[in-house]
C-alpha cells in the first residue's frame, strides 16, 4: 500500500477539494445525477476520503490541526450534499404532481356510440313475432343462381316476369348468376334443405335495376314467410297475417288481399295494411285527411298466395299431400310508413344524425 499523501491534507488542497465538490453539486440538474457526484466527491476514493487516511501520517501535534480543518470541509460538502437533494427532491415532487395531475371534472373521451338502424330493429321485431309462434329463421345468399331465383319459382324461360323484377344479372354472361331480386328463393332452398313440415321467415336484402328516387332503391329490404304442411289454406294464410299485422303495427288492424298476379303463387294476391294511423277512417265519408297513407285507409306492404303446385314439384314436394301459402313484404316502407320518413334514400345513405333517433328503440 502506498504511502499516505499527506499534503492532501494542506488548507489549499482542502478548499480545492471543497470547492470542486460544492461546484459539482451546484451543477448537479437532477436527481438521478446525484449518486455519481456523491461518489465522486464524499466516496471511499474521493479526495476527501483519501486526506482522512492521510491524517495518521502526521505527526502528533500537527495531527488535531488537520483534522480539525478536515471535519469542517467534511461538514461543508456534507450538507451542501444533503442541502442540494432536498432541493431536488422538492423539484421532483412539484414536477410528478403537475405531470401526474388527474382532473376530475374533465369530460371522458368516449366513443360516439352508434345507433341501431331502424331497418335493422324493425326486421328484428317480425322476426321475433313468427319465431314466438313457432317459426324458424332461414337465410339465403344474395348473390343467387337464376334457377332458385326464377325457373324453380315457375317464371317460364323468356316470361316477361322475368324482366318485371328488372334483374341485375352478374357475368360472365352464362354464369347463371343473378343478385337475388326477391327473397323468395330461400323458399325453394329451404323446402330442399328441411323435414316437412316447413315453417320459415326470411329476412334479407334483395336488388333490382331500379331507380333511385324517393320511394324505390335498387337495395331494399323484404321479408318472406312460406308455410307447407298438409291441409293449408288460404284462411291460414290470412290469419297469419292479420296476426302479424297487430303484433307488429297495433291490436286489432286488419289486412286486405286484391287479387294479383305472380308465377309462384296461385292463387295471387296484393297485400295491403290498414293504415296503423288512421285506421281507416280517413278514407271514410267525412273522415279527417292522413298524410301516413295519402287518406287510402290501406298501404301496399307486399304480395302473397298460395303455393303453386308446380314450385312443390320443383322442390320435391308432393302437390297431392301438400299444400302451403307464402308472403313477401317491404320492409322499407314499412319502415317508412311508421317512423313518417318521406324518403327511402335516407334508409341507405348512412347518415348518422338520421339513425341516432331510432338509438333506443328496442
Ligand atoms: C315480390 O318480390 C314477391 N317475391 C313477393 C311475394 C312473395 C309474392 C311470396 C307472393 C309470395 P314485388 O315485386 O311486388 O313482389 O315486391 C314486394 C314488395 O317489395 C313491394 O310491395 C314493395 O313493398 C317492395 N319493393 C319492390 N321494389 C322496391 C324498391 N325498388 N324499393 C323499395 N321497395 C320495393
Amino acid at each position: 500500500m502506498s504511502a499516505p499523501d499527506v499534503s492532501l491534507l494542506e488548507p489549499d488542497r482542502l478548499e480545492s477539494a471543497r470547492d470542486a465538490a460544492l461546484a459539482a453539486l451546484a451543477a448537479t440538474g437532477a436527481l438521478d445525477e446525484l449518486p455519481a457526484v456523491r461518489t465522486a466527491h464524499l466516496g471511499d476514493r474521493s479526495p476527501i476520503a483519501l486526506a482522512r487516511r492521510a491524517i495518521g501520517g502526521l505527526p502528533g501535534p500537527e495531527k488535531a490541526e488537520a483534522g480539525k480543518r478536515l471535519n469542517v470541509v467534511l461538514q461543508v460538502v456534507q450538507a451542501a450534499y444533503d442541502e442540494r437533494r432536498t432541493e431536488l427532491e422538492a423539484d421532483r415532487d412539484v414536477r410528478v404532481l403537475a405531470e401526474e395531475t388527474v382532473d376530475v371534472t374533465a369530460l371522458p373521451g368516449r366513443l360516439p356510440v352508434g345507433a341501431r338502424h331502424p331497418l335493422t330493429t324493425i326486421q328484428e321485431r317480425a322476426v321475433d313475432v313468427f319465431v314466438a309462434m313457432g317459426w324458424e329463421l332461414a337465410e339465403g345468399p344474395e348473390v343467387e343462381h337464376e334457377w332458385f331465383n326464377f325457373d324453380a319459382l315457375n317464371f317460364g324461360k323468356d316470361h316477361p316476369a322475368r324482366e318485371m323484377q328488372d334483374t341485375l344479372f352478374l357475368g360472365p354472361e352464362d354464369s347463371g348468376l343473378v343478385m337475388r331480386t326477391h327473397t323468395s328463393p330461400v323458399q325453394v332452398r329451404s323446402l330442399l334443405t328441411r323435414d316437412l313440415p316447413v315453417y320459415v321467415v326470411v329476412p334479407g336484402r334483395v336488388y333490382r335495376a331500379d331507380a333511385l328516387d324517393a320511394t324505390h332503391s335498387p337495395v331494399f329490404a323484404q321479408l318472406e314467410g312460406l308455410a307447407v304442411d298438409e291441409g293449408i289454406t288460404m284462411a291460414h294464410l290470412r290469419g297469419t297475417l292479420d296476426a302479424f299485422a297487430s303484433a307488429m303495427f297495433g291490436e286489432g288492424l286488419k289486412t286486405r288481399l286484391r287479387p294479383s298476379y305472380f308465377p309462384f303463387t296461385e292463387p295471387s294476391a296484393e297485400l295491403d295494411l290498414q293504415c296503423f294511423a288512421c285506421r281507416g277512417a280517413s278514407a271514410e265519408p267525412g273522415g279527417e285527411p292522413c298524410r301516413v297513407c295519402s287518406s287510402e285507409g290501406w298501404i301496399e306492404v307486399g304480395g302473397c298466395g298460395m303455393v303453386n303446385p308446380a314450385v312443390l314439384r320443383a322442390a320435391g314436394v308432393d302437390p297431392e299431400r301438400y299444400s302451403g301459402f307464402a308472403f313477401g313484404m317491404g320492409l322499407d316502407r314499412a319502415v317508412m310508413f311508421r317512423h313518417g320518413v318521406t324518403d327511402i334514400r335516407d334508409l341507405y345513405e348512412g347518415d348518422q344524425r338520421f339513425t341516432l333517433p331510432f338509438g333506443t328503440e328496442g
